[in-house]
């Protein structure tokens, strides 16, 4: 039954060919046929690992490993482009400080040692095992990613809950897209982000609302700049971003106040007539709700509390009501705040009410964040159940058993619970052993400092990471050396739920294991690896997931394999097998493969996911901050991305020689002229900025940026969320990151 874990054997396994199979040598095609050691001057092209973009890269390999990257000019999505980080994605594989073998805290000397796979497992296994004896099998739980592959977070997800008995696991992805799930979920039926990328460049106005694409996707933003259209671009942000500098309007929005703003646009629309009436009797329910809770919301009253000029506001409404084909864009500014739902459903339901949805140019669309974001929406398997179905349903657990040749008794009947409830368990001491894997807390989660509080009282913290070096891993019990992007295989799916191919292009250092194989060592140290037979390669997980798929929104039972995937440039969701299928009448056949079209958008039939197949309108009354600015603290904080070339908390990025020159090295915070020159506060200054939390310093950026009355900070440094308050959506759970009270001092010379 319980296979002993043989870590030599299966890094011999592991030593084998790299890209193992899909590799183009000049001439040749060579499924099956690759030689064992690559030729040089071979190329394979691979999805980027790091912001939900999901680029193409070319590899360039030599005596089998890659020696350079470039943009893949072939690829759908990037076109030949790519942002320095793209560029610069080998680096941080061959860092000095990566970890090339377990590591086991010595308790007496409170250092981490060298240790063996095989010891590592039994420490795994026996601490996990002991706390789960003494205070049940739900005091273990898991913070994961969405920046590992989706065979690798399924993998995860089925192993913690339905091999090793756990209940509670979440992602960071709760920081940062739980937002849209939530709200995608309620309004349409199904968390189905509708848009193409081809959307950028059909608009003739594009509506973006807390984002900055020029910084956190700029490839996207290069997108929007191939519009041959001449679009209205509106940028909805407090800042006047790199964005919003380059946008026909910029509503500079007082912090924390779109959802008033966007109830005021549904109003003047609305007045106006600017309505698709055919749209909304056919294919919506709930305008009429809607549309007598927005009365209230005029034009004078949401123009005072934005804090934006009527003029402005009146040509926003301008744009949207005579625009043919308007597509509104969110990220971050919407997810991360107190009413993130709601203000992402205020958007969703301008696209409603306009019938800007399912047709070219269109869409209300939020833009993920991590390269496999959109993965682990599907098949993290945390908060629901595999495949976006409900723990709660038996006839779901039911479902999900049989595909995977489990009992139902198996899966648990309950729903995880959110990150920020685990922290909680951790604090009451339910929770008391925490598998921490591809995410850096330490440094990421809101109001840090109570995240490194908690930490110490776990009985056992397992980081499952690159770098030894995190500050998440620094403070672990235990360390397995991960393989990242480029050392291993698998697809990860972006924004346009596009499933692209990962693959293994560089050998893992040292012992490092790929999280795939990690988690078939942790199966069989367990003792549940026959539970998980089939799970056999992560080739073989994408046969399951695919089953997981079939008759869900996103059905991709149409996809044959990974090399289909490399064929046709990646393929977005849904592409359900022939029989029956939309994708398959509308794509070309290649012997016998149906290869899709480059591009497709959902809902072009008018038809969500409900029960009724029409979209609901959403809406609550805006609520008030929770720590506004007051005479004490008398500044908003704002925080999100830097630069292009710094990837959230550095461990990567940090890494490149080159990227290091494109960022300033020391944190640094936007002031604006007026607040600086009031304060004494000269250019580059190191200040103070004080929350109720912290206190930090920083070095002074003075810019017309940034508004009167608020700071930025971005993310990138390590002392940010000391300040940060945790403050949550009802709805999604999500952190609102962006948003807290603080006050500025000089230092005392
Ligand atoms: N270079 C780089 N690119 C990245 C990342 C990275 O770390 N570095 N991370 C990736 C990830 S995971 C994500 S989630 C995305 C994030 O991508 P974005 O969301 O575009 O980035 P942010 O800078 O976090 O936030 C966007 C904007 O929200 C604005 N904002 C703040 N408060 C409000 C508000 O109340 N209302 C409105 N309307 N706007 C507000 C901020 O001023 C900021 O300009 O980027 C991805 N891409
Ligand atoms: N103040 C503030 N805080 C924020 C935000 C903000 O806007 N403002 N944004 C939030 C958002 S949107 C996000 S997404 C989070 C991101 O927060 P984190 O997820 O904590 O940030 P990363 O630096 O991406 O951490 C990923 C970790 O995984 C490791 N890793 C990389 N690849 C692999 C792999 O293949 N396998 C394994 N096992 N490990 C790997 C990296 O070395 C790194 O330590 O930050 C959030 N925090
Ligand atoms: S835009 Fe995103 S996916 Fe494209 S190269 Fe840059 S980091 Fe990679
Ligand atoms: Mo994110």
């Amino acid at each position: 039954m319980n296979t002993t874990p043989d870590h030599r054997s299966l890094l011999r396994q592991w030593d084998g060919p790299l890209t193992a199979d899909l590799v183009r040598t000049p001439g040749q095609f060579g499924l099956g046929q690759v030689p064992a050691r690559l030729k040089p001057d071979a190329t394979t092209t691979l999805v980027c690992g790091y912001c939900s973009t999901g680029c193409g890269l070319q590899a360039h390999l030599q005596q089998g490993e890659a020696v350079n990257l470039t943009a893949d000019p072939a690829y759908p999505v990037n076109l030949g482009m790519a942002c320095p980080k793209g560029w610069e994605a080998l680096a941080p594989l061959s860092a000095p400080d990566r970890a090339l073998t377990p590591l086991l805290r010595n308790p007496k000397a409170d250092i981490l040692e060298t240790v063996s796979w095989v010891r590592a497992m039994r420490e795994f296994t026996t601490r996990f095992k002991a706390i789960q004896q003494a205070h049940g099998p739900h005091s273990i739980a898991f913070l994961s990613t969405g920046q590992i592959c989706t065979e690798e977070m399924a993998f995860l997800g089925a192993l913690f809950k339905f091999g090793m008995g756990g209940l509670h696991g979440d992602s960071n992805t709760r920081q940062c897209m739980a937002t849209s799930h939530v709200a995608y979920k309620e309004s349409f039926g199904f968390d189905a982000p509708p848009f193409t990328y081809a959307d950028f460049e059909q608009s003739d106005v594009l509506v973006f609302i807390g984002a900055n694409p020029c910084i956190a996707h700029p490839i996207l933003w290069q997108r929007v700049l191939r519009n041959p259209h001449q679009p209205a671009i509106v940028v909805v942000d407090p800042r006047r971003t790199e964005t919003a500098m380059n946008a026909t309007l910029h509503l500079p929005i007082a912090p924390k106040s779109d959802l008033a703003l966007l109830y005021g646009l549904a109003h003047a629309l609305d007045r106006r007539g600017a309505v698709n009436a055919r749209f909304i009797q056919e294919s919506t329910s709930g305008f009429e709700e809607f549309a007598r809770f927005v009365e209230d919301y005029t034009p004078e009253r949401v123009c005072a509390a934005s804090e934006i000029d009527r003029t402005d506001f009146d040509r926003c409404v301008e744009f949207i009501a005579t625009g043919r084909r308007v597509s509104f864009w969110w990220t971050m500014g919407v997810n991360q705040g107190h009413e993130a739902t709601r203000t992402a459903q205020a958007i969703i339901n301008l696209a409603l009410m306009t019938g800007s949805i399912g047709r070219p140019g269109t869409g209300a669309n939020s833009i993920t964040g991590q390269c496999n974001a959109m993965g682990s929406r599907l098949f993290a398997n945390a908060t629901s159940l595999l495949g976006g179905r409900d723990f709660q349903d038996m006839e779901h657990r039911v479902e999900v058993a049989r595909i995977l040749g489990m009992p139902e008794a198996v899966i648990p009947k309950q729903n995880s619970w959110a990150y920020d409830q685990i922290l909680d368990g951790i604090e009451r001491d339910e929770i008391r052993g925490l598998w921490i894997v591809g995410t850096n807390p330490a440094h990421s989660w809101i109001d840090q400092d109570r995240f490194n509080r908690i930490r110490k009282r776990l009985e056992f913290l397992v980081v499952q990471d690159l770098y030894p070096t995190t500050d998440t891993a620094r403070q672990a019990d235990l360390i397995l050396p991960a393989a990242g992007w480029g050392e291993k295989e698998g697809t990860l799916i972006n924004s346009e739920r596009r499933i692209g191919l990962v693959k293994r292009i560089v050998r893992a250092p040292g012992e490092a294991l790929d999280d795939f194989h990690i988690f078939q060592l942790v199966a069989a140290a367990w003792g549940c690896g026959d539970q998980f037979r089939e799970w056999s390669s992560p080739a073989a997980v994408f046969q399951i997931l695919k089953r997981l798929s079939a008759g869900r929104p996103f059905d991709f039972t149409g996809i044959e394999d990974y090399r289909h995937l490399e064929d046709a440039g990646g393929i977005q969701w849904p592409f359900p097998a022939p029989e029956g299928s939309v994708c398959g009448r509308e794509g070309r056949r290649d012997s016998q493969r149906i290869m899709p079209l480059r591009e497709r958008r959902l809902f072009g039939d008018g038809r969500f996911f409900t029960s009724d197949g029409r979209a609901r309108f959403h809406f609550d009354p805006p609520r008030p901050v929770s720590e506004p600015a007051n005479a004490e603290f008398p500044f908003v904080l704002l925080t999100g991305r830097g630069t292009s070339a710094q990837w959230h908390t550095g461990t990567r990025t940090g890494k490149s020689t080159i990227l290091r020159q494109l960022y300033p090295e020391q944190i640094y915070m936007e002031i604006n002229p007026e607040d600086a020159r009031r304060l004494r506060i000269t250019a580059g200054e190191s200040v103070q900025v004080t929350s109720r939390r912290a206190s930090i310093l920083v070095s002074a950026h003075i810019s017309p940026t940034i508004a009167a009355g608020q700071v930025f900070l971005p993310m990138h440094y390590e002392a940010v969320n000391r300040l940060t308050l945790a403050v949550f959506d009802p709805h999604s759970r999500q952190p609102s990151y962006k948003h807290c009270a603080v006050c500025i001092s000089r230092l005392p010379n």
